[in-house]
Formats: C-alpha cells, structure tokens, sequence
C-alpha cells in the first residue's frame, strides 16, 4: 500500500458518489473553485449524451479540509447525482418500488460492456447492478481525487495537461510548444486547433446520425519532474508499469504508450534511444525524447509523455447481437440514453490519473506530514540529482 490513497462508492444512478482520499499532507491549498473546475473540464466535450446537459457535479467537502488547507485527516467529497429523485424509486439502497426496478431491468449484455462477464461473476441475472458501478460516472470521483493529487504536484512545480489526438480516425494537430499545451487544455476538445475542434464534431455527428458511436486517441504529458522518480529495483515500483495501469483501469482504453512505444519496435536501437550531453546549465539533457520521459522505469527528467487509446462506447443505438441472460435466448443489446463519444473527457480523467500516480510516487519517494515538509525534502534530492550534472563540468 501507497501513502496516498483512495477509494470511492457511489452508482450511476444513485444517490452521488463518495470518494475519500488519504495520505495527502497537511498545509495544501485546495481552492473550491479549482475542484469545481476539474469536475466542470471532464464533463464538456461534443459527442456526450443528455446526461452530461443534466449533471452539475455538485460537491461537497465532508472533512480532511480546514479553512481552505488540507489538515492531514483523510479528505472525504460526494458528488451529488442530479438525477436521484428520479431513480430513487428503483434504486433505493433499502427499499425500491417492484414495478420501478422490473422498468429499469436490463437483460441483454451489451458487447464492450461489463454486462456479461459482471453479471456472470457477480450473479446478477437483471444487470442493472453491474452497468450501474462499471458505469464511467464513477470518474467523475477520479477527477475529484485526482484534482487534489494535482494541487500536490502542481505546488513542486509539476505540470500535468493533456490533448486529443485522434476521433473516429480524423487524426489532429498533437501540442509541442507551451502555448499549444494550453490552448489544448482550455479546449472542450482538447484540440491546439479551432478548425480540428469542428473536424472532430462534424465525425461526431457523421456517427450519430447513423446511430453509432466512436473512440480515438489522447495524449497526456507531465513536465517539471526530476530524474529517478519510480524505481527500477522490483517491477512494482516501476513508475511506467503504475502509469500504464492507472491509465489502462479508465473505462474504455485498451492501449497505453509511453514514449514512442509500439513506434520503437519497428526501430533500430541507434534511432531508438535519446543521446545524452550536458547543456549550458551543466545539466543532463537529450535532444530527442523517443522514450518518453521514462527509462529503467524511472522518470529521466525529461517530459513524460503518455498516449492512450480509448475504444467506441459500447452502448449502441443499434444494438448488436446479444442473448437474454433470463431466457438464454438470441436478443439485441440492450439501448439507453448514451454518449455517441467520451475521448474529450476520458483525456480529463487521464490528468487526474496521472496526477495521481506522481503524487503517489512523490509521496512514497519523500513523504512528510506536512507539505512544507513534502517540499523540501523534493527540493534537497532536485538539488542532488541536478548538481551531479555541474559537479563535473
Ligand atoms: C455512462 C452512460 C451515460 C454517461 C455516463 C457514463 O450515463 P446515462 O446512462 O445516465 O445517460 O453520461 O457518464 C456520466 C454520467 C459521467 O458523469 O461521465 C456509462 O454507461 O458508462
């Protein structure tokens, strides 16, 4: 187990959720606004369902934070779901309405979802139960807890943004200078670009004129971080091992890259890796950054650069082949309200994932009880690991 750590309740379609995270030190900032914001930037993007038009994210700080600062006590936040008084009656913790539930019963797994194998593992022949917690809704707490690793990073200089890359196949421009990071940040796209910003919506609406829905490809880079973040001593201290998984667990990505990663096999090693010199500031360098900012499983100090792919959204307003989990009989999957595209938000949960297992790291690496204890033990090994550098000179 981390020093940090977190763990959320809550359903689609319940009350809200809950998220408690511990493990963050004492003295943090956290700005409500800045949370609100977070939450506000994962539910825009063209291409969501009606939901995302109902929802306001309303959230409310129960403990762990004192007059604006983290107090070292485990910070607990529920997000309120718009919609509860409307699904009470069927999904009820104590007591539901028979009529409401047999009008919410779902039977027909949908393919891509964890319909099937949820219901199989967990014995729930109508799935409601099943879609209601594999639903993405749940990160909407991610973001929440992620906004807070932000904050922790954010003040030792640590910056985390992201970026889409790719719709439905329309591919777009990827941010390299500091302004295209921002731009693409502050885009409900994620786009550098207005013109790639309407590319995307007009594929967006191409599938859901035809009833289908579609995924694509994001980007998220961290700058600011030293050298040897993460460990190379046993795999589960790897740092690219708790990227990938952390990026791997969000609903609907199936690959994760670090670096130039699949592009690097196809490359001879003299082309693969990135030269290092010692520039004017007597500091290591690389000219290239092939490996993404991650070598031995450690940060290198350059740019870390994470691609991920997210698969179409599973729910289809037509439905593929399915079987009735009460009749065993040929059916469709089953339809709901949905969205036709999530890549938007799902790069927004990715920040705050990512977030997440660099403060996770950080805090594992230098811990401290509080955050001017957290930083200056960051500051004295940035001193050691950049002064080796200009010692040689
Ligand atoms: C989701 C289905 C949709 C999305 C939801 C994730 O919800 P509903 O079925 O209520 O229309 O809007 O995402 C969110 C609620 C959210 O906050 O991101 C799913 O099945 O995963």
């Amino acid at each position: 187990m981390g020093t940090l750590r977190f763990l959320t309740s809550g359903e689609s379609h319940g009350r809200g959720l809950v998220t408690v995270v511990e493990g963050l030190p004492a003295g943090l900032p956290v700005p409500a606004e800045r949370l609100k914001r977070e939450l506000e930037r994962r539910r825009q993007g063209y291409g969501r369902g009606g939901r995302m038009k109902i929802e306001k994210d309303q959230l409310t700080i129960w403990g762990g934070v004192w007059n604006g600062k983290t107090t070292g006590a485990p910070c607990g936040i529920t997000i309120e779901n718009s919609e509860w008084e409307a699904w009470r009656s069927s999904m009820d913790p104590q007591s539901c309405d028979p009529e409401a539930v047999k009008e919410k019963s779902i039977y027909c797994p949908r393919p891509g979802h964890a319909d099937l194998p949820g219901g199989l593992k967990y014995g729930h022949e109508n799935m409601r139960p099943v879609l209601e917690r594999a639903s993405a809704r749940i990160t909407a707490s991610w973001a929440a807890a992620g906004a807070l690793a932000k904050l922790l990073i954010e003040s030792l200089g640590i910056q985390v943004r992201s970026a889409v890359t790719n719709i439905g196949g329309v591919s777009v421009k990827a941010p390299s200078t500091e302004e295209e990071w921002e731009a693409a940040s502050n885009s409900s796209m994620g786009c550098v670009l207005q013109s790639d910003e309407e590319r995307l919506k007009e594929r967006i609406e191409e599938a859901m004129k035809v009833g289908d829905s579609l995924g694509g490809t994001f980007v998220v880079s961290v700058k600011g971080l030293p050298p040897g973040i993460g460990s190379y001593v046993e795999w589960d201290r790897r740092l690219d091992g708790k990227i990938a998984g952390a990026l791997m667990a969000i609903p609907g990505i199936k690959g994760v890259e670090i670096g130039e990663g699949f592009r690097l096999a196809n490359a001879p090693g003299s082309q693969a890796h990135d030269g290092i010199f010692i520039d004017e500031k007597g500091m290591f360098k690389r000219r290239t950054n092939h490996a993404g900012g991650i070598e031995g499983g450690m940060t290198n100090g350059e740019e870390v650069v994470v691609r991920a792919a997210m698969k179409p959204i599973p729910t289809l307003t037509k439905p593929l082949p399915s079987v009735r989990m009460d009749t065993m009989k040929a059916s469709f999957a089953h339809r709901e309200r949905s969205d036709v595209c999530a890549v938007p938000s799902a790069r927004i949960v990715a920040e705050a994932m990512l977030s997440w297992v660099i403060a996770e790291a950080v805090m594992e690496q230098f811990g401290g009880d509080t955050l001017e204890e957290v930083k200056e033990r960051f500051s004295s090994y940035v001193n050691r690991v950049r002064r080796r550098g200009n010692e040689k000179a």
